[in-house]
């Protein structure tokens, strides 16, 4: 008779099957905590809700309160700004707990954290640093990163949007697509050209001539929001400039920070679903036995959790470089690039392994599957990161 299971010994010795490698030993005692905590959030606070909220297209925005009293929004700044003053490797932790949920909460804390915060603390003056971090830090004032346009968001040196100096103030005329937070923020870095290069200013909710509109019909990243901002003569004065940074490397530096998350994050994704098909196939009973314990099941689950393990000290030693200091945006990149192609192709596999089942939001697959189609394409597609490593390699640009 086929032996399904094994027997109570051995299975004593059993592995966790979403961390094989037993990374969380590798973690600080602080870094297990904060992984704990964000972990129980998720469980009990986004799981529940958040099929509902993709299948309606809505941000569930009545959580921003909580998470932003667990410090997880601009968790790495310091406390004299109201942060947590957590390291990197922390933040990553937060980041691949929250996409376990979804990919839209962690967007939201991406975009808040290292798109917004990390900008005015890196390039803006004591004064900026005070007016907006505290209220950020407590949920209060939400932010949102222009820098795509339109007409191509792979190449942000050709932005068209700029800003002209007149007397105390800069006038910004163009407009901004793709940006996640639009509709709900308070404020927004915006990246435009001037005389003197590509300087990022922050520009308020309110102002006159500037508006945002939604992105409807998404198929992906519903559980967040999307939109296009307009900019018609707006009016932004010199104390919003953020005056300690020009050119491309300034949002440059903005992505690597939110890149390094993102590379934490589909982890959670890809472990959600693997954990969810690891169960769905034992129960599933056919030709007379469950799907677990057919080879080729076991062949795509093994496989899944090999590219997890892979993602997981990837991610880690990345997060040990960027608390050392040593970092470089090319590791980054391979991050990106690995950890996202990793959790889009196991989401599919773990939809396909759901049979019909896998094509409604009951499941997290296809939610995951879908989501990843966004986290692959923003904060620079796989062929950007792809490129950027062929450079590394070769010395040649083939941009
Ligand atoms: P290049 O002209 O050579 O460099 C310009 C300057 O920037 C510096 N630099 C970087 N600095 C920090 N981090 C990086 N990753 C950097 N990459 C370059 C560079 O050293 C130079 O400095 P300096 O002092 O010499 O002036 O530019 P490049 O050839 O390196 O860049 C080309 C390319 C294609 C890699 C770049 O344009 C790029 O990354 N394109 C993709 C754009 C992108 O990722 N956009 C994302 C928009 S935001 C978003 O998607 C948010 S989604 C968030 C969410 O919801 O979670
Ligand atoms: P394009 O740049 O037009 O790329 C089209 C295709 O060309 C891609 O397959 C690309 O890989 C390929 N390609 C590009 N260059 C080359 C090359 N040299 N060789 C070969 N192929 C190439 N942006 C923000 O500024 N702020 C945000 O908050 C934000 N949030 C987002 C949220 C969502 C849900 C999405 C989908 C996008 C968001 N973005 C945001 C925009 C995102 O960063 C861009 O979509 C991304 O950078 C790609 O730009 P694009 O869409 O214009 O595609």
């Amino acid at each position: 008779m086929a032996r399904f299971h094994l027997n109570f010994a051995e299975r004593a010795m059993a592995l966790n099957p979403v961390d094989l490698f037993d990374v969380r030993s590798l973690l600080t005692e602080e870094e297990r905590s904060v992984q704990d905590t964000v972990a129980r959030f998720t469980d009990e606070r986004v799981l529940p809700i958040i099929g509902d909220a993709f299948d309606e297209g809505r941000f569930p925005r009545e959580l921003v309160g909580e998470i932003a009293e667990m410090g997880l929004l601009g968790s790495s700044l310091p406390e004299e700004y109201g942060c947590a003053g957590l390291n990197s490797v922390s933040y990553g932790l937060i980041c691949q707990e929250l996409e376990r949920g979804d990919s839209g909460i962690r967007s939201f804390v991406s975009v808040q954290s290292s798109l917004c915060m990390y900008p005015i603390f890196a390039y803006g003056t004591e004064e900026q640093k005070q007016r907006w971090l505290p209220d950020m830090a407590a949920g209060k004032v939400i932010g949102c990163f222009g820098l795509t346009e339109a007409h191509g968001g792979s190449d942000p040196a050709t932005m068209k949007t700029h800003a002209r100096r007149d007397g105390d103030d800069w006038v910004l005329n163009g407009s901004k697509m793709w940006i996640t937070n639009g509709n709900l923020a308070d404020i927004a870095i915006v990246w435009a050209q001037t005389d003197d290069g590509i300087q990022g200013f922050v520009v308020e909710k309110g102002m006159a001539g500037f508006a945002a509109q939604e992105v409807k019909h998404k198929m992906s990243l519903r559980a967040s929001v999307t939109s296009a901002l307009f900019f018609d003569n707006v009016r932004v004065p010199e104390a919003n400039r953020l005056p300690n940074v020009k050119g491309l490397k300034g949002p440059l530096g903005c992505l690597t920070q939110a890149r390094y998350g993102i590379t934490w994050g589909p982890i959670g994704a890809a472990v959600a679903c693997l954990t969810e098909v690891l169960d769905y196939t034992k129960e599933r009973i056919l030709f007379g036995r469950p799907v677990a314990a057919t080879q080729s099941a076991q062949i795509k689950m093994a496989d899944m959790a090999r590219r997890i393990t892979n993602a997981q000290l990837l991610s880690l030693q990345l997060g040990r470089l960027k608390d050392a200091g040593t970092m470089k945006p090319q590791q980054v990149s391979l991050a990106k690039w690995n950890n996202c192609r990793m959790a889009i192709d196991i989401a599919r596999e773990c939809r396909d392994l759901l049979g019909g089942a896998g094509i409604t939001t009951e499941h997290a697959a296809i939610r995951h599957a879908l989501n990843m189609e966004s986290v692959i394409t923003y904060e620079g597609t796989e062929t950007v990161h792809q490129l950027v490593i062929g450079r590394e390699l070769t010395g040649i640009n083939a941009f």
